[in-house]
């Protein structure tokens, strides 16, 4: 099955089927969650939540298309600087063509196109809590490199993974990683180490309920892991579910459809607050904004495209950036309310 889902994918750049994330999705009716409250239910919802309806976004650059099929981004305030994924082909081929690129958050330019070489083809990535190392998925490895050198220090297997999608870290210096296909979540353990200090990286859920994770976020004060689920390969569509990161429990965020997106979820990035969570569908081309108390959402933008996958935040300049796959550029956005 996965062979046969690779084939498809090899038939990029048409879109369809490119990536974990790429087949249409017919979404259903946008409901928001305030119909039939009465008063008091209003008041305290404005009291907890920001109002959906009045966050709004501006185009604010975007980057040359000289990028190759970037995946995912992730911000620096160390360096003020973007690192954007790029697969460079077909998401499963391990051809050793993919790499990670520096971008200006400032006006998009691309500080450094090649700026680390020999990846197969890179998707999710994430800064580690010290701000020193850049953790990158890659097929059936996670990679870790140095930000200041740019070498790549270590490889990780997962074992059994098919299909490691996007990369998250924590407060603690863990760091966590999805596989879409196998229903999975790996950890690598900062404090679990072997004889020789070195960590390990562990399947540490699995479970139907994740329905094709691919986009993660840690919520740290809650003590959770927000995950933004594909659904199926072959026919993409599912919600957002929330997994204590103690217990392990996976509970859906709202109702899916409903009062939360239904689609094939990409990336998730949360505001400063972690009230607001922004979301992609890939294959859909749209952009969510949604309630984290799960109350709630609504289409913040249709991109019009195919291929909007993994999304980044920089919280504190209202920015976000979009990678759109097959268009080999990222798109941002400036959120004002
Ligand atoms: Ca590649
Ligand atoms: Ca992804």
């Amino acid at each position: 099955m996965i062979e046969s889902i690779a084939n498809n994918r090899s038939a990029y750049p048409n879109s369809f089927g490119l990536t974990s994330s790429i087949l249409v999705v017919v979404l259903g009716v946008v409901l928001l969650g305030g119909i039939g409250l009465n008063l008091y239910n209003v008041n305290r919802a404005h009291a907890q939540q920001p109002s959906l309806d009045l966050i709004k976004v501006n185009k604010l650059w975007e980057t040359a298309n000289d990028l190759k099929n970037p995946e995912s981004v992730a911000f620096s305030p160390k360096q003020n600087v973007l690192f954007v994924s790029n697969i460079n082909g077909n998401p499963t081929q391990k051809d050793q063509n993919g790499f990670i690129s520096k971008v200006s958050p400032t006006n998009g330019s691309i500080i450094e196109l090649r700026w680390v070489t020999g990846l197969n083809a890179p998707k999710g990535i994430a800064i580690s809590n010290n701000g020193n190392r850049l953790y990158v998925s890659d097929i059936n490895d996670l990679v870790e490199i140095d930000i200041d050198s740019g070498k790549i220090l270590k490889r990780y297997n997962a074992q059994a993974s098919a299909f490691l999608n996007d990369v998250a870290s924590d407060n603690q210096g863990n760091i966590y990683v999805s596989d879409t296909i196998t229903n999975s979540i790996y950890k690598l353990n900062a404090t679990d180490t072997n004889v020789n200090g070195s960590s390990s990286l562990q399947a540490w859920l699995q479970s139907p309920q994740l329905n094709g994770p691919n986009g993660l976020h840690v919520d740290n004060t809650k003590g959770k892991l927000i995950v933004a689920s594909l659904g199926k390969m072959s026919k993409p569509g599912a919600g957002i579910e929330v997994v204590d990161l103690k217990s392990k429990t996976v509970t859906a965020l709202g109702k899916e459809g409903t009062t939360s997106p239904f689609g094939g979820l990409d990336g998730i990035e949360s505001d400063a607050a972690e009230k607001l969570y922004y979301v992609t569908d890939n294959p859909a081309g749209k952009l969510f904004v949604v309630n984290a108390d799960g109350t709630g959402y609504r289409v913040l933008m249709d991109l019009h495209t195919h291929g909007a996958a993994d999304l980044g935040l920089i919280p504190a300049q209202g920015t976000i950036i979009i990678p759109i796959m097959q268009d080999n550029k990222l798109i941002a956005f400036k959120l004002t309310e």
